[in-house]
């Protein structure tokens, strides 16, 4: 006799910062929730991502975690300004426990099918383990930037060293560089944060950089202790600001133009900036036009590169590490001593778009004009950002439709939160929301908060599924290129158009109206439900 499968309120993939919020408070709303999660242990990206000097890049501690709990935030010290990755995973396993999560979530389980059964209402969901559950609603907070991204270079699995991808380093293992020659391909933030540490045990260390990068130091330094005793005595003041800022952070956006200041003044600011170190000192507190006006962006980006040309000691070095596309259209990097890393007699820089990589050998790297023997081969090499995880798990919704033939040509979805023909499927941090370029942990909260209020719609309303109306995808996706046009991220390849993985479509993947798009999603709830179409409970295993 086949056993009748359990059935929860809501299943949510994904233990990271997004799914353990979720899973928290649709709990506290009294649902039968359950999470899974492929991980040995919570934490989500911040599980995975454990290389060599990764850490918070923006915005740090006390203000790069969950916003809705004082308790957490009084129960919690942030030691750095930028918290180092074991910090950030001590956090998500002190919240777990502090909120008793684990008794609903099972670790090392992937999701290997969900197909929605129109006539029940729910989510036909099975799991690695061989387990067979069903639930109404499934939550998706697989992470944007969670599927990595290996490339196909020839011969990459003959390498007889040892290998890694910056995005997968393991827990079982004590990765050391002492003595080794090592290469590292990439330089995006994972590959720019690793680079200093490497360099400073291994032999010799080969970076391999196809695009060069602007990157400013992260000016690290201890919590400044004032601020978070304040933040915990005025909690609510400082969430209403980040909630109320275009990327979510607490630093008020500078509200001056560049050509509003001399050059001598400029440069004043651009210096007061890179001395104070990090982000937003940089992106958000000088000027409001660096990423809409191209001579801001230029004065800027012309800034960054004089730094390299005086940091660099060799300057056939130092061209090829100068950027040449607008600064921070890419994501921005910030560093503890890459640029420095370069004047370290261990240290060497391949430039792939003059010496491309012919092939991995057994022995090392080979490229058009030379050999690179190896020990270690290091991936920096990213993500199939925004899209990659989800469509892995590959959800078959309305006739049977799965999501990789849905999203074949273009993804679609309506706030960024919902897709057409998949009922009762939310996303957090889905394409089309703010995701990556809003504080990632405060964004997730906001999604969750909308979807467990969406829910607690319908159940008050009797109502038994919910989908995107027709059309309100397209409407959705113009407003999404709409605003992303008014900027200067769609002209530059990234990992936000989906340029870094060969064959993947063209497509600004990211709502970027900060706080307007979540005034504007309450709005839609409002509105009872805008731009969505809803069924009636039809069975009772919905109801
Ligand atoms: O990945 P990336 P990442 N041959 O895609 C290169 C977040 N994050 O893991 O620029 C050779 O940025 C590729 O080259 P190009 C953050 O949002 C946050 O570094 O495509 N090279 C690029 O240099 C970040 O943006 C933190 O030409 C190849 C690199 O690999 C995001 O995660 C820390 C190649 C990939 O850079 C992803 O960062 C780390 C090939 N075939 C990451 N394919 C924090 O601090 C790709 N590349 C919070």
């Amino acid at each position: 006799m086949t056993e009748t499968p359990r059935t929860y309120d809501a299943l949510v993939i994904g233990a990271g910062f997004g799914g353990m919020y979720a899973l928290h408070t649709l709990r506290e709303q009294g649902l039968q929730v359950r999470c899974y999660d492929e991980a040995a242990g919570v934490g989500g990206t911040w599980f995975w991502n454990r290389y060599p000097g990764a850490r918070v890049d923006y915005p740090g501690g006390p203000f790069y975690c969950y916003t809705f709990s004082e308790d957490l935030l009084r129960e919690f010290d942030w030691p750095e300004k930028q918290p180092d990755q074991p910090t950030v995973l001590r956090y998500l396993n002190f919240v777990a426990d502090r909120l008793d999560l684990r008794r609903d979530i099972q670790l090392e389980t992937r999701i290997t099918g969900a197909t929605y059964d129109e006539q029940a209402q729910v989510w036909a969901v099975e799991t690695s383990q061989g387990q067979r559950v069903r639930t109404q609603f499934l939550v998706c907070a697989v992470g944007a930037l969670s599927a990595a991204h290996v490339p196909d270079i020839p011969g990459r699995e003959r390498f007889a060293g040892e290998c890694y991808h910056t995005g997968r380093w393991p827990h079982d293992q004590n990765v050391t560089f002492k003595g080794k020659r090592v290469a590292i391909i990439g330089t995006g933030s994972s590959g720019i944060q690793s680079t200093p540490v490497v360099a400073r045990d291994a032999a010799h260390l080969t970076v391999f950089q196809r695009t060069p990068q602007y990157s400013v130091p992260a000016g690290n330094r201890p919590t400044d202790q004032a601020l978070i005793a304040d933040a915990r005595a005025n909690w609510s003041k400082y969430r209403d600001i980040m909630v109320s800022t275009p990327i979510g952070a607490p630093d008020l956006p500078s509200t001056l133009r560049a050509r509003d200041h001399t050059p001598e003044q400029r440069r004043a600011t651009y210096e007061g900036a890179w001395r104070e170190g990090g982000l937003g000192p940089i992106l958000v507190k000088t000027y409001c036009d660096i990423l809409t006006d191209r001579q801001s962006n230029e004065w800027l980006s012309e800034f960054v590169r004089e730094k390299i040309r005086g940091i660099v000691r060799d300057p056939e070095t130092a061209r090829k590490l100068l950027p040449s596309y607008a600064i921070a259209t890419k994501r921005q990097v910030m560093d503890e001593g890459y640029y420095h890393a370069f004047n370290r007699d261990n240290v060497s820089l391949v430039d792939l778009r003059e010496d491309p990589i012919v092939e991995i050998t057994p022995a090392g790297i080979r490229t058009e004009r030379g050999f690179h023997a190896l020990d270690m081969l290091i991936f920096a090499t990213g993500f199939d950002a925004i899209t990659g995880a989800l469509q892995k798990v590959n959800p078959r919704g309305r006739d049977g439709i799965a999501l990789q033939e849905r999203w074949a040509t273009r993804f679609n979805s309506y706030l960024g939160l919902t897709i057409p023909g998949m009922p009762n499927l939310f996303m957090i941090h889905g394409p089309e929301s703010p995701c990556v370029l809003f504080n990632m942990p405060l964004g997730a909260e906001l999604e969750a908060d909308w979807i467990r209020e969406c829910i607690l719609h319908l159940r008050k309303h009797g109502l038994g599924a919910i989908e995107p109306a027709p059309g309100v995808d397209i409407a959705w996706a113009r407003e999404v290129e709409e605003i992303a046009n008014q900027s200067l991220y769609p002209q530059t390849d990234s990992w936000y158009t989906g340029s870094n993985i060969p064959g993947k479509h063209r497509q600004f993947a990211v709502h970027m109206g900060g706080s307007n798009y979540f005034a504007q999603i309450r709005d839609v709830a409002a509105r009872g439900y805008a731009g969505f179409v809803t069924e009636p409970v039809r069975s009772a295993v919905a109801a």
